[in-house]
């Protein structure tokens, strides 16, 4: 079976293990390709940065920080200190010393012009995560929010309002800077056409998935693609799992729930990418179209996590 999973970072990463989990334990998976959110990609001290793709790689590949969910595990930060006695700026962003050696290893094949998708892959030679890892774009499509700052509204990159403003300043909207001309990646479109199965991750809904179905070619893929579509709720009762998701909802007029996220992404039958919604066990959602599961959606371990895809599997019809 082809699955293949639209993914953010940190809770793409973890809910990826699961997916790759019940693939290796007796699923019938034989190929497993996530897409991955690029929009949180920044350029940093001259240096390219893939924070999901990143994310997922470290994680998959056992060597991500637990407590961060992002970096390295067992990282020092030596560069990062000696560039704030400098005053380099931007000092508010912790690159660790082997995080940076992947930038720069990213950085140099980007400047000898290979694309994302290869770059990617190259990296992908040493860290085996058992899962493809396909960017939505090999374009640069930096997502910036928009914002009230000294009394203007001025967008600035969502790397600077989530971890320089701790994401305090109200969204007040999201703005993909690139998407006009970013087509979807090397080997996107492919993979959702020839997938037996599609999943949404219980990633941030407007930051990661909708970064990702806005891509040209991605959104319509998802719609006309055989294969059964199921999502997984990144809300439980009124608020994220873990990351931002409540504060960037009612940027776009959603509520904070999993009724809310589902009536969102939409029934495929009415112009939408679902045919079935997994939410938290005592959650509920009424969405026309859809097909809805109640179970755990806690991804306590991949044991749970793998219970997870296994009942979106059955609830697929598959
Ligand atoms: N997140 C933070 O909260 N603080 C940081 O200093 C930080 C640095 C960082 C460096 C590389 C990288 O790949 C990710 C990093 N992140 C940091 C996480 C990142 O902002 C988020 O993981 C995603 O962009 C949103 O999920």
């Amino acid at each position: 079976m082809r699955i293949t999973v639209l993914a953010g970072g940190i809770g793409g990463a973890k809910f990826l293990q699961g997916v790759r989990h019940w693939a290796t334990t007796g699923g019938r998976a034989d190929e497993v390709t996530a897409i991955v959110n690029t929009g949180d990609d920044v350029t940093m001290h001259g240096l390219r940065i893939c924070p999901d793709l990143d994310s997922v790689m470290y994680t998959l590949a056992g060597a991500a920080d637990q407590e961060r969910g992002w970096g390295r595990a067992e990282e020092s930060w030596r560069i990062k200190d000696e560039l704030a006695v400098y005053g380099a700026e931007p000092t508010w962003f912790g690159l660790g010393d082997l995080d940076i050696a992947t930038h720069l290893v990213r950085t140099q094949m980007l400047a000898a012009g290979y694309p994302l998708s290869d770059v990617t892959a190259a990296l992908l030679q040493r860290w085996h995560t058992g899962v493809r890892l396909l960017p939505m774009t090999d374009d640069r499509c930096e997502t910036h929010v928009v914002v009230e700052l000294d009394g203007a509204r001025k967008a600035i990159h969502f790397q600077e309002w989530w971890v320089r403003y701790r994401a305090k300043l109200p969204a007040l909207a999201f703005v993909q800077v690139g998407l006009d001309t970013a087509v979807a990646g090397a080997g996107v479109l492919e993979s959702l056409d020839e997938a037996d199965l599609i999943l949404i991750a219980p990633s941030n809904p407007v930051v990661s998935v909708d970064t990702i179905l806005n891509v040209a070619g991605i959104r319509e893929a998802v719609q006309n693609a055989s294969a059964p579509v199921v999502g997984l709720s990144p809300i439980i009762g009124t608020a994220p799992v873990r990351g931002m998701a409540d504060s960037c909802l009612p940027a776009i007029g959603v509520e904070t729930s999993a009724e809310g996220v589902g009536r969102h992404y939409g029934a495929r039958s009415s112009g939408g990418v679902l045919d079935a919604w997994l939410v938290h066990t005592g959650d509920t959602a009424e969405i026309d179209g859809v097909t809805v599961l109640a179970r755990q959606l806690l991804m306590s371990d991949d044991d749970v996590t793998a219970g997870m895809v296994a009942d979106a599997v059955r609830v697929a019809g598959l």
